[in-house]
Formats: C-alpha cells, structure tokens, sequence
C-alpha cells in the first residue's frame, strides 16, 4: 500500500453516507477491503472504495455535509495517464452500469474534474458508439443500452458527490423541441451544480414557448439549451426568435451548447450570449459568473 492514496473510515463513511460503525462492519465482514496501518486504523485503497461504491449504488445524494472527505482523496493522488474511453466504451456496450459507474467514480476519485470525464471519457465514448451504430456495427436496441448505462452511470457518480454550498443561482438546461439527445442536458446540469447552483433540467424536447414561460415565472441566471441535431430547422428559428422577444425584457443570458454550433451559419441564425462546444468551456464560464 505504500505510496498510494488511502482513505480512513471516516471518509470511507462520507463517501458512502453511513456512520463509521457501519464502514468497520463492512471491513469486519470482508465485504470491504481494508488494511492496517502499523497502529492498528484501517485503511481503504480508493479502488475499492470505488468498486465497493459502484457495486452497491452507495453514496446518496446529501442534502448537508462538506466535501472534506472527497477532497482528501482527490488532493494527493498521484499522476496518472490512463485512457479510460475503451474500458467504458467496453461497459456500454455490454450493458455493465456497474463497471460504467466505477469508471466515473474512480476518474473522479483520482482528481479528474467532471468537464474533464465528460470532454475525454463519456463524449468520445458516446461519439464511438454513434459511429459503431452509422456503421452497422451495434444496431439501435444496442444504442440504447449503451446511452441508458451511460444516464445511469452518470447519476451514480451525480449521487456520490456531496453537494457544494449552494450559490443561490439558479440554471436553465433543456435541448430544443425535436432533439431527442438528452445526455448533454444532464451534463450541462452536473456542471451547474459543480459550481452550486440550482438547476431546473426540463430535458430533451423542450418547446420553446414553455421555456419561457418558465423563465418568466422563475427567472432563472442563464439558460442553456442544447442541440445534438436541429430539425424543423426554419420553424425552430422562428421559435427561438419568439423566444428571445418574450423573454428580452428579463436580460436572461443564454447560452447554446452542441455540435450544431460549430458552424459559423447556425450562430447567425440563432443568436446567444455565448456557444460551448465542450463542457471545460462550460465550467469556465459558470465560474466567471457565479463570482460576479
Ligand atoms: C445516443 C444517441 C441517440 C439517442 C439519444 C437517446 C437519449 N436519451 O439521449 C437516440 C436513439 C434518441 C438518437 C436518435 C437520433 N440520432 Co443520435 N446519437 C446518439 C449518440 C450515439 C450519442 C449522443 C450523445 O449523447 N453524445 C454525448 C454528447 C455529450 O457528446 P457530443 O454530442 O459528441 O457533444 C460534444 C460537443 O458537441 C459538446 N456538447 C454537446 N452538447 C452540448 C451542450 C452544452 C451545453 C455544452 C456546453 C457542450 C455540448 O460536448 C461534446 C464534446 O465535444 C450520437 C453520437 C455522437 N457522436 O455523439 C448520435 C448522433 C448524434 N445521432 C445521430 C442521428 C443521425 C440520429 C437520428 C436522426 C437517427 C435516426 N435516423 O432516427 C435520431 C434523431 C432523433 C432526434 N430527433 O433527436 C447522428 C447525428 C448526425 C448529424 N450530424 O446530424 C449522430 C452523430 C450519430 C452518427 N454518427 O451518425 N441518437
């Protein structure tokens, strides 16, 4: 165990939300592994910790608490260079969520912030699995699986991170009405949250004209929409128009996010305060204004 990172019982209990008495059970029992040191403490090695995590869906979401303990084990971490993509890639396509979900918990437990699991873990693994489905090597039902271990990966993760103080800001997130690609919308709301703001995830398919009359009944800081693929490109454009009048007068920044964005031609056709094309720019830019 030398040189590798090590949690005690109390941040093993943290992590997974239980007392300690309840840690020293599962180390007691075996079903979790520990060690000793010289004086007798136990010590967890994070890979357990992990694997013990994603196996049993531990680590709920905490309405109080600090983040102490995941920060002890994210700080001195040693460097690594692991390409997690084809091992996640691998948990897709077989339908594991457990594996999937330690993948996650594992990269974050290491100090991989989320921007960075969601640009070169989970986008590359997902745009795999797209070119796997184009190219008649996976077929739709495989797709699917593949995108629902993803969502249930992802919110095991979502659940072992204890919440930050909240900022008292509240985002929109939501994909345009005829996008179906929902996993950007969760992204983009775990992102939010990083930062401690509340977040309102209205999901995939969101019509333009309720959007705003949320915003106008909640008037959130910003609103993020995605988009994966546009369709009813001219009707969207003249939706997301209607859109930006009703809710001008609320000076609401918006901002559009998806590889749609990438090209010059879209932008103009929908104007927004800012494009993310990845989730690094997103967390950039939340930090610059929640500190407003
Ligand atoms: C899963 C999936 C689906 C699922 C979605 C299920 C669900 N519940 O979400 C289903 C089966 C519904 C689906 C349907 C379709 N899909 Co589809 N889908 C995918 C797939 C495999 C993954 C999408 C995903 O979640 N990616 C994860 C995101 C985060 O990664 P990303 O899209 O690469 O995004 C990057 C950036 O753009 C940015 N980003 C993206 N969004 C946002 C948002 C914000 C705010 C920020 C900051 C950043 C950001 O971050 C990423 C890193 O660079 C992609 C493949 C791919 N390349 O992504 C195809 C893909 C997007 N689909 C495609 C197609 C063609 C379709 C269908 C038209 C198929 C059909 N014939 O029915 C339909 C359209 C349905 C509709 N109207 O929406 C094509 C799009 C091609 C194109 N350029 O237009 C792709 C690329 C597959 C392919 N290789 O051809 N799909």
């Amino acid at each position: 165990m030398k040189n590798e990172k090590t949690l005690t019982t109390k941040e093993v209990a943290r992590l997974c939300c239980v007392s300690d008495a309840t840690v020293k059970r599962w180390a007691d029992a075996g079903l979790l592994k520990s060690e000793r040191t010289k004086g007798g403490h136990r010590r967890f090695r994070v890979e357990e910790v992990a694997k013990f995590q994603a196996q049993n869906g531990l680590g709920i979401k905490q309405t109080q608490g600090d983040e102490t303990p995941l920060r002890l084990a994210r700080t001195k971490r040693k460097k690594r260079s692991v390409n997690n993509v084809p091992s996640f890639l691998h948990a897709l396509l077989v339908g594991c969520e457990e594996e999937a979900a330690s993948i996650l918990i594992k990269a974050y437990l290491y100090g991989d912030e989320l921007p960075k699991i969601f640009d070169q873990i989970v986008s590359p693994a997902m745009c795999q699995i797209g070119e796997m489905w184009f190219s008649g090597q996976i077929n739709v039902a495989q797709e699917h699986l593949a995108t629902r271990v993803v969502y249930n990966a992802l919110h095991r993760l979502r659940s072992s991170i204890p919440p930050k103080e909240p900022s008292g800001e509240l985002a929109f997130c939501c994909a345009f009405e005829g996008d179906f690609h929902e996993l950007p919308t969760y992204l983009s709301q775990m992102i939010f949250e990083m930062h401690g703001w509340e977040v309102m995830n209205f999901g995939a398919n969101t019509p333009l004209y309720s959007l705003a009359e949320e915003a106008i009944l909640h008037t959130p800081e910003v609103i993020c929409i995605s988009a994966t693929i546009l369709e009813d490109y001219e009707r969207l454009v003249r939706d997301y128009a209607d859109f930006r009048s009703k809710i001008a007068k609320l000076k609401t920044p918006i901002i559009l996010g998806g590889r749609v964005f990438e090209d010059e031609r879209v932008r103009q056709r929908f104007p927004a305060d800012d494009y993310m094309m990845s989730f690094n720019e997103l967390s950039k830019f939340v930090q610059k204004i929640s500190a407003r």
